[in-house]
């Protein structure tokens, strides 16, 4: 039997938020509810999934610096840290695994400081404007890029 595929999702600044402040913009669904999806979506395909969220950038580096110690890619929504973080896409590019970028809304019909993302450039691809579908999307998007390499 093959080993599964292991894939490490990171929440940034602010997501421990979710479902308790502006719906209109970011949906009325809590974080726990869109892991809990994903991990229902992750044990369907026979995958692997860890969750960290973290409102300090530094926090945030820690945890990709240690993802290819178990993580085989990793989905991320980097929240405000898309638009401001160098240190983020030098952390997420030094571990070379695939990284897909996700967004609950759609960050281009927004401000025009949230239309450019450091993240992208290094990633495989972005989502962003689904709500929650965003990360089922990127999810199933990492796996077929990681059975794709395997
Ligand atoms: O649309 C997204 O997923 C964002 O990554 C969310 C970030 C924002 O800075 C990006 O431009 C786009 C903000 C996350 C803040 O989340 C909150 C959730 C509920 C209430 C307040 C903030």
């Amino acid at each position: 039997m093959t080993d599964s595929i292991r894939v490490l999702v990171l929440h940034g600044p602010n997501l421990n938020l979710l479902g308790t402040r502006e719906p209109e913009i970011y949906g009325s669904q809590t974080l726990q509810e869109i892991n809990d999806l994903l991990a229902a979506s992750a044990k369907e395909e026979g995958v692997e999934l860890e969750f960290f969220q973290s409102n300090h950038e530094g926090a945030v580096v820690d945890r990709v610096q240690e993802a290819p110690s178990w993580a085989d890619g990793i989905l991320i929504n980097p929240a405000a840290l898309t638009h401001t973080s160098v240190a983020l896409r030098d952390a997420l590019a030094a571990t070379q695994l695939p990284v897909v970028e996700v967004h609950l809304s759609n960050v281009f019909a927004r401000e025009d400081f949230r239309t450019h993302s450091y993240i992208t450039p290094i990633a495989v691809g972005m989502v962003t404007g689904f709500g929650p579908t965003s990360y089922l999307l990127g999810l199933e998007a990492l796996i077929e890029t990681l059975q794709s390499r395997k």
